[in-house]
């Protein structure tokens, strides 16, 4: 096989005082922070469907990516060849996963049977790959929303027989997923949602959803499949309004329909940004409820109003990221998955070497700020003193359920009035955050 990056070899560390572009200055996969390597903190994965099948067209224009190992044709064997250069990436980037949809990997056929050929014939070279490189299947996904047959949804589609393909889709990838040994399953509500309630069934859109998603759980166990599933939230775009709108909304979504058990979430920043949520509390709110499953890291345009997906740089959102992330125990299932694409005007190879590693650089530091922070123990132990008066006398009482509206009463006519608050320290704690970055 031609090399298709003949000019870049194996990404080294070289610590942070080195200004070579190609080499990371934070990420050192073995180095141990907080008890566990940085790789198995970190667990990076690479998308197939940006890195690999991002073209660079967006509403106004054509693509722009230059990809000369790609003849530009839907063949199985061109997919093939993008499979032997996806690895060679990925292993001279050093992340130890990746992440697809079943369409980014293999092209779609003219009938169902033949698309699932080809998915198969696709999946033989990346386990050949997996297994000559020790790169592992993250998660895997099916693209229920680019094919017009999805035009109204696909769980909650208002054709059935739309709903009846997405469930084979998805039969067929959760085999594709196992074989591969992938260690999770994501499921992102792609056109799930609407465009006008005017000719919605909404209650009957999530009843449906709710089905596929159990007849997803049965199949995972026929076939025993062990990986973790995973809801990634969303708001908007592409419908106007995503039933899987934010975590929150999600966790109410898997409880109402007793799916909770089987699913985690997976949170991604510009997802967060979108729904009018930091990333910090979409994975407070995910964490709170022991559904943190995994993240996809990314970040948004604070001036764009849109899902722009860019590469994760900023150390304050990565440092909250790992700090939440850390506090609920670290991924175990997931990993840090880079859902980012270079931008259109970035059409070099390189860029995606450049876009990564600034990605897992900006993570890990992240993580060693976060764990420093933890180390130091002031930012926990704030928060604890804040809740004191909860850990004994009247608080203790009321979180061990044994106090009633009758007997607070008691106790406040005979106190009289609240025992002054101490101050939030918002800007100390701040100030505290600073020391570290
Ligand atoms: C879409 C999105 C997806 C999911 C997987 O905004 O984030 O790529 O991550 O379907
Ligand atoms: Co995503």
């Amino acid at each position: 096989m031609k090399s298709a990056f003949p000019n870049i070899t194996k990404i080294q560390y070289a610590g942070p005082q080195s200004r070579e572009p190609l080499a990371f200055k934070h990420y050192n996969a073995d180095e141990i922070v907080a008890g566990k390597t940085m790789r198995d903190h970190l667990r990076f994965a690479v998308v197939y469907w940006h890195t690999f099948r991002g073209t660079g067209s967006d509403p106004f224009g054509a693509g722009t990516m230059q990809r000369p190992w790609d003849d530009g044709s839907n063949s199985v064997s061109n997919a093939q060849n993008r499979a032997h250069v996806a690895f060679e990436f990925i292993e001279k980037l050093g992340a130890p996963y990746y992440c697809w949809h079943d369409r980014d990997v293999a092209p779609e056929g003219k009938t169902l049977s033949e698309t699932n050929k080809n998915l198969d014939a696709v999946a033989k070279v990346l386990k050949a790959e997996q297994k000559r490189t020790g790169i592992k299947l993250l998660w895997g996904t099916a693209n229920l929303f680019s094919n017009p047959r999805f035009v109204h949804g696909a769980g909650t589609s208002s054709n059935a027989d739309a709903f009846a393909f997405a469930a084979a889709q998805i039969k067929k990838a959760l085999e594709v997923t196992h074989e591969l040994g992938g260690e999770g399953y994501t499921f992102w509500g792609g056109r799930e949602g609407y465009m006008t309630l005017l000719n919605t069934d909404m209650k009957r859109e999530l009843d449906h959803l709710a089905k596929l998603l159990h007849m997803a759980v049965a199949y995972k166990k026929q076939i025993g499949f062990k990986g973790q599933f995973y809801i990634e939230p969303k708001p908007k775009e592409p419908t106007k309004h995503q039933y899987d709108s934010d975590a929150a909304a999600c966790l109410n979504f898997l409880r109402e329909f007793d799916l909770l058990p089987h699913f985690k979430l997976n949170i991604e920043t510009n997802h967060a940004t979108l729904a009018g949520h930091s990333m910090q509390h979409e994975l407070e709110v995910a964490g709170a409820a022991g559904a943190l499953g995994s993240i996809d890291a990314n970040t948004g345009d604070e001036l764009l109003g849109w899902d722009t997906d860019q590469f994760p740089t900023n150390i304050y959102l990565t440092t909250y990221s790992m700090l939440s992330i850390l506090k609920y125990g670290g991924l175990t299932t997931g990993g840090v998955n880079f859902d980012a694409k270079v931008r259109r005007e970035s059409f070099e190879p390189v860029d995606l070497f450049h876009a990564h590693i600034g990605g897992m650089d900006a993570f890990a530091r992240g993580l060693k700020i976060a764990a420093a922070i933890q180390q130091d123990g002031r930012l926990a132990e704030f928060v604890k003193q804040r809740y004191a008066s909860w850990d004994s006398g009247i608080g203790a009482k009321i979180e061990a359920g044994k106090a009633t509206l009758k007997d607070l009463e008691a106790y406040m006519l005979k106190k009289g009035d609240v025992t002054p608050n101490v101050s939030g320290r918002q800007e100390f704690l701040e100030n505290l955050i600073n020391e570290f970055i």
